[in-house]
């Protein structure tokens, strides 16, 4: 057990007055690649991150739920009976959506008493809320003795925050928390739900993957990310498809688009997804053979996209990822093989494809810019793939 856990278990006891049953955990994630493609039918290759959600939960003799949270030391109540969009705001809307979302599916819950914590940066792109959702999940369904399959909890997960949380996200974040494994990228076709399991050690090569977080303040995000999933499925509608993926399997060329999409800003918007789907596939190949000099261009080439055809980078962003292909090569230095924004967009986090032992220099180099130019400084770590969500005790 790590020193969390018993700490956790402790934490349970001072607020409820009793043992827990047991604790849930479920990561964050970082996606390797593939933006705004999983609500287009399309193809993803996100990992977990070691970062997790975790969650100690007792059940209750009636149909109300108490859920604390040790990150603000909030504690809101609701009863499972009368649960319903709107009843419950804030940040407890998602462990209430997500006990909303398996009810409304029919699997009935006993009242619960939850206690939550997390190692998941907040709002840097990182999947907190679906981290958050799905160890929910775990635990209501275990003490519930109801078993679904990943996928099923991830939809569940997913609906908790389309139809609960009002955020119209994609099925990518929950099913990297609840279906992701250790020293593996996983690889998921949206519209099938197939996955695969793509081998990702970078170690054993001297690579690593930093994970650099802007903190940058997010800017109407919700509405830009709505707004940008409107613009795809207007573009599907011009095209005649049901999704943007069906592009893809019709072998569609980018260039192609420009004698079929007559306004702009659609046509780069069904770019960025066509031209995506291609490097998440042209990803896992490089992941598989090797050519990891091809991965970073595939990675650099995604956050040119975002930039240029989607619009969802900021200056922040964009600077980073220009500080870490440009830094000097000295001896303990070299440039990043691939940088890209990951996330929903509107800043976040920046990931980097670099040489290992160029951790310390990049991070300096990029920090040292960001200064420059008046930005704050990123913070930075290295990430590791992680195993997807568990029961821990
Ligand atoms: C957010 C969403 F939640 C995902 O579904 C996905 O669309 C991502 O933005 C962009 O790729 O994380």
């Amino acid at each position: 057990m790590s020193a969390a856990r018993p700490a956790l278990a402790e934490s349970f006891h001072s607020a409820f007055g009793r043992e827990c049953a047991g604790i849930w955990a479920a990561p964050g994630r970082v996606n390797l690649i593939g933006e705004h493609t999983d609500y287009n039918g399309g193809f993803v290759l996100p990992f977990a991150l070691p970062q997790v959600s975790e969650v100690a939960v007792a059940v209750r003799e009636d149909r109300m739920v108490q859920v604390r949270s040790l990150l603000n030391g909030e504690t809101a109540h609701f009863s499972l009976d009368g649960l319903a969009p709107g009843v419950v705001e804030g940040w407890a809307a998602y462990p209430a959506g997500m006990l909303w979302s398996l009810e409304q599916a029919g699997h009935r819950l006993p009242g619960l008493d939850l206690l939550i914590d997390s190692s998941v940066p907040i709002g840097a792109g990182l999947s907190s809320s679906a981290a958050l959702e799905c160890s929910v999940a775990l635990a209501a369904t275990d003490l519930a003795g109801v078993e679904l399959p990943v996928a099923e909890l991830a939809r569940l997960a997913q609906h908790a925050e389309n139809d609960f949380v009002g955020m119209p996200c994609g099925i990518m974040d929950q099913m990297a928390s609840v279906a992701a494994q250790a020293e593996h990228a996983l690889l998921l076709d949206t519209r099938s739900m197939g996955t695969e399991q793509v081998p990702f050690t970078l170690a054993q090569d001297d690579l690593a993957l930093l994970v650099l977080d802007s903190l940058a303040e997010h800017r109407l995000v919700d509405g830009e990310y709505a707004a940008r999933r409107a613009q795809c499925e207007s573009g599907a509608r011009l095209l005649g498809v049901q999704s943007l993926r069906e592009l893809n399997d019709d072998g569609v060329a980018p260039a192609d688009l420009q004698a079929r999409l007559s306004d702009e800003v659609i046509l780069r918007r069904v770019r960025h997804v066509l031209t995506e789907n291609a490097r998440v596939l042209a990803a896992r190949e490089a992941l598989r053979t090797g050519a990891y000099a091809q991965l970073g261009e595939i990675l650099t080439a995604s956050h040119l996209s975002q930039r240029d055809d989607f619009e969802i980078t900021v200056a922040e962003t964009d600077t980073m990822v220009e500080a870490l292909l440009a830094a000097p090569s000295s001896e303990s230095v070299q440039p990043a093989l691939g940088a890209r924004q990951v996330g929903g967009g509107f800043g976040g986090c920046v990931i980097a494809l670099i040489h290992a032992d160029s951790y310390d220099g990049l991070l300096a180099a990029v920090q040292e810019n960001a200064r420059a130019r008046g930005f704050t400084e990123p913070t930075g770590f290295l990430a590791h793939p992680s195993a997807g969500a568990r029961r821990l005790a």
